[in-house]
């Protein structure tokens, strides 16, 4: 898969694509219809016609594990845990992309500079009814690279379209490009950036995920893929850009430059604070685009929708590789439900090879640098139990789990997302160790009950005679 337009033709082919050909307004219509759609776990949605506009809109386009499975070229009924164990897989190789001439590259078919930059050409939806604006970038991601190292990066941060050639930009402390533009500030520079919306939904995956810092997202998707990213160079910046993007807006961030931004409807389900506040924003000096450009945006809003989808794949992921770069053995699979994003809540299935072991396990699961940083429940469960199924997690909590010996209250970093901390007193948070296993140093362990496997075995062979 190279790009949006595969991704479109693969879902199509697969029953997974519905085509909305109705008119639809941009202003809440739009995304109102894909976030119902979302909650019912519905098809990735193509808005053919958008009020005002020619381009078209895809949204809902990771809402499910089967969508997601397609994107990771991974069969149909894969399941999250599935998906996550690919990826852990492929996350230890690298293939750095590739760079192509402007001649070979669809995404410059179109180039606009200067004055002629507009913004509003584009059918930009505005989500909920309380958000302060119209948002660029949902389902984007934006490239960056360190004026030090040459590192490349790509994140997924909010843009919110301002006026015709800025875009607010929320890089929350400490996330990648606002360690990146934090140097570029005491160099007295502005930051180079550059936003695509619609290529290979892999690379929106990358720009949403938790890759270790100094690590480039590109090279990732390399591995996953089992090919190059093709990439060319930017018209204004020296950054690169995926060569089949639909569109790339490129342009800088001067680090000590504000505009009020915001409010957006989380992935929380809330607001994050109240009203607008300072942000630095992206003044948009190019952009260019592929012939017939289609617009790519995604929901947000209260789980389940394609956000939480996404973060439980690439956040749950990260989770799961920096559990193994610890070299705990024992670890089976790894669960972050999407209801809680793919970060509050994390369920580690393993097998006790020693006493202590669980113990050792919850207590690294939040010293990762991805559980250090939001992760509020941390639940082990024995092998015999797969993360994922819930209802078997519940089993254990009510039967292995005993509150008087095991479970821990810890506290740490927390999200300024998170809306179980008052507003004003977000940036610590406690943390629930739960063991759920029954303990591997206990002599006498209780005595399951199970069937008879020859009586099991005679009432197979009467099953029907039996007249079920
Ligand atoms: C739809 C969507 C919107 C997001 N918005 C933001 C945002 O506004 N600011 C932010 O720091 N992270 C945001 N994130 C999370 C980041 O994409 C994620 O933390 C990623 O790791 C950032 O890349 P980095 O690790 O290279 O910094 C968003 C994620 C998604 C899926
Ligand atoms: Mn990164």
């Amino acid at each position: 898969m190279k790009d949006l337009r595969d991704y479109i033709a693969k879902c199509e082919e697969e029953g997974l694509l519905h085509r909305i050909k109705a008119e639809v307004d941009w202003d809440l219509e739009l995304s109102h219809i894909a976030k119902l759609n979302e909650e019912k776990k519905g098809p990735v949605l193509l808005f053919e016609n958008v009020k005002d506009y020619d381009t078209p809109v895809m949204t809902s386009a990771c809402t499910t594990p089967e969508k997601l499975s397609l994107i990771m070229g991974m069969p149909r009924e894969s399941n999250l845990t599935q998906l996550m164990e690919k990826w852990v897989e492929k996350g230890k190789e690298k293939i750095p992309p590739e760079w192509v001439d402007s001649a070979d590259a669809p995404c410059k078919e179109n180039i606009i500079t200067g004055d002629d930059v507009d913004l509003f050409k584009f059918p930009v939806p505005k989500f909920y009814p309380l958000d302060g604006g119209r948002f660029w970038g949902t389902s984007h991601f934006v490239v960056t690279k360190d004026p030090e190292t040459g590192w490349v990066n790509l994140g997924t941060y909010r843009a919110q379209l301002f006026d015709k050639n800025h875009v607010g930009i929320q890089f929350i402390k400490g996330k990648h490009a606002d360690i990146m533009l934090k140097k570029y500030q005491a160099l007295k520079k502005p930051m180079p950036v550059a936003s695509i919306v619609g290529c290979d939904p892999l690379l929106f995956l990358m720009g949403a995920a938790r890759i270790s810092a100094f690590d480039c997202e590109y090279d990732i998707a390399g591995s996953i893929r089992g090919e190059a990213v093709k990439v060319v160079k930017g018209e204004t910046v020296d950054l690169p850009v995926p060569a089949t993007a639909e569109i790339v807006m490129e342009g800088e961030v001067d680090a000590e430059k504000f505009m009020d931004e915001g409010p957006f409807g989380e992935y929380t389900g809330y607001y994050s604070g109240v009203g607008t506040d300072p942000r630095n924003f992206i003044k948009v000096n190019c952009i260019t685009h592929r012939n017939n450009p289609i617009f790519w945006g995604t929901t947000v809003g209260r789980a389940v929708t394609d956000t939480h989808m996404t973060m439980a794949l690439t956040y749950g992921s990260t989770l799961w590789q920096q559990l193994d770069a610890m070299k705990i053995p024992g670890i089976k699979s790894v669960y972050c439900p999407p209801e809680g994003s793919g970060r509050f809540l994390a369920i580690i299935s393993m097998k006790q090879m020693y006493p202590g072991h669980a113990d050792q396990v919850l207590t690294a699961a939040i010293s990762t640098e991805m559980g250090a940083y939001g992760l509020k429940t941390v639940i082990v469960v024995d092998e015999d139990i797969d993360p994922w199924d819930i209802s078997r997690v519940l089993y254990a909590l009510s039967f292995r789990f005993q509150p008087n010996r095991s479970q821990v209250i810890k506290r740490g970093r927390s999200t300024p997302l998170d809306p179980s901390l008052p507003i004003n007193a977000r940036w610590i948070t406690g943390r629930l160790l739960i063991d759920a296993t029954i303990p591997y140093d206990w002599d006498e362990k209780p005595i399951p009950v199970v069937l008879d496997p020859d009586v099991v075995k005679k009432i197979e062979a009467r099953w029907s005679e039996l007249g079920f």
